[in-house]
């Protein structure tokens, strides 16, 4: 019987990293601002790279930026073990949000090579490109082309509110890799993430067992008026896109709250056109966020949200469009897996919760392709995309010790 050494990471490391790093994109208020392709995205990921190949990892980037660092197994021909997460954030980002995945991916890395420790299966830790999709709709582009949801043609093509396209973007940072997205296989996937909600801190549990993800659609949506003056022009005459735009807002939290518990809706991106103090707006660009653990509802939620457009604008003399970009299925993840994060958090002490993640994750499209999970730690308040965002010392520790035991815990699985 091998005796497995005990093996356990540094957390001081692994904060002293996290705080590092953190300072690539920092932001006054304590956050990070690091969207994708920009050239804080490049410092982290030149940092990320030198930091793997000191290691010993081999890095390979793919066609659509997404960084894989190998480290070798006992046994070269075994699909690999892949963890990770994502190192671009939100524009008033926090220090965790994709973040905690990727460095406790290296901090297991580390702890590996300090104690000379070879698992059977290679390891892959993965920096996804675009988890965010906030530069670039819709979230997870890179790893919904390693799965096959988008083409790599798709993803190029998509354009930031500037104009600039991700493929431009990809070559204004030098990451366009030449491997195709989605050549490379593994024998599964975990990533550690903070969990962005309430759940965990409120019942006091450490560690979230994460079962799947909730479904997820994005639309835009453009509301045409008439610019005019806003002295001259008597409110019976206006075609006011900025007045329709407000009573949609009201129209979509009102089908969230008409769905509740667990239904979301969001408008989280709004231009305003001329945006100027005196003229009446002529024409409002938004994003429409919906989101529900069950697809029926979701298309039951998508019916009414058309309802109101026409319902809302109509009536001001407006005319619209409207397109939904991007639709995230409801996601189940694989019991191995989860059996293995039941098993790594056990091993290491800490209490856990099952849960459904709210939000969207690169796992829920890996989990099309490989067996994939999820581990979840707490975050203060369970606020996240917010520069507040706050996971502590021992909540980052006790992530990252369970990431390494779900998996040795895989590991032995597949080599029994
Ligand atoms: O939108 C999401 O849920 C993720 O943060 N990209
Ligand atoms: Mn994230
Ligand atoms: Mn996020």
């Amino acid at each position: 019987m091998t005796m497995i050494p005990n093996l356990k990471i540094d957390p001081q490391r692994l904060w002293d990293t996290l705080m590092e790093t953190a300072k690539i994109g920092g932001t006054p208020k304590g956050g990070i601002r690091r969207l994708t392709l920009t050239d804080e995205d490049k410092r982290v990921r030149d940092w990320f790279r030198a930091q793997c190949e000191a290691l010993g990892c081999v890095v390979t980037v793919d066609e659509v930026g997404t960084m894989f660092a190998r480290r070798a197994g006992k046994d070269p021909k075994a699909a690999p073990i892949a963890f990770g997460s994502h190192l671009d954030t939100q524009p008033t980002g926090g220090k965790f949000d994709g973040t905690l995945g990727v460095l406790a991916g290296l901090e297991l890395l580390r702890t590996l090579n300090d104690l000379d420790y070879r698992t059977n299966a290679p390891l892959e830790l993965v920096n996804w490109t675009n988890e965010e999709g906030s530069r670039f709709a819709p979230a997870m582009l890179a790893s919904g082309v390693f799965a096959g949801a988008f083409t790599r043609e798709h993803a190029y093509s998509r354009k930031d509110r500037d104009g600039v396209s991700f493929g431009e973007a990809l070559d204004a940072i030098g990451y366009r890799g030449t491997e195709p997205a989605g050549k490379r296989r593994f024998a599964g996937l975990f990533e550690l993430h903070i969990e962005q909600g309430p759940i965990l801190e409120k019942e006091a549990k450490m560690v979230g067992v994460v079962t799947g993800v909730q479904g997820m659609r994005w639309y835009e949506v453009t509301v045409t008026g008439q610019d005019a003056h806003t002295g001259a022009t008597p409110m019976y005459l206006r075609k006011n896109a900025l007045l329709g735009a407000a009573r949609m807002i009201d129209a979509i939290d009102a089908i969230a709250h008409a769905h509740a518990p667990d239904a979301v809706g969001t408008v989280g991106l709004i231009e305003n056109k001329p945006n100027s103090r005196n003229v009446i707006p002529g024409e409002v660009f938004f994003t429409v966020d919906l989101r529900h653990p069950s697809e029926a509802t979701l298309d039951v939620m998508e019916r009414e949200f058309r309802a109101a457009l026409e319902r809302c604008l109509t009536p001001l003399g407006l005319t619209f469009s409207e397109v939904r970009i991007w639709t995230s299925p409801a996601v189940a993840f694989a019991p191995e897996l989860i059996a293995c994060v039941r098993e790594g958090a056990a091993a290491a002490g800490f209490t856990t919760r099952d849960m459904v993640s709210g939000a969207g994750h690169d796992a829920a499209y890996l989990a099309r392709v490989t067996p994939t999970t999820m581990i979840f730690v707490p975050c203060a308040g369970g606020v996240s995309h917010n520069e507040a965002e706050s996971t502590s010392f021992d909540e980052c520790a006790a992530g990252a010790q369970t990431l390494l035991e779900a998996v040795l815990a895989y590991d032995r699985r597949l080599s029994a």
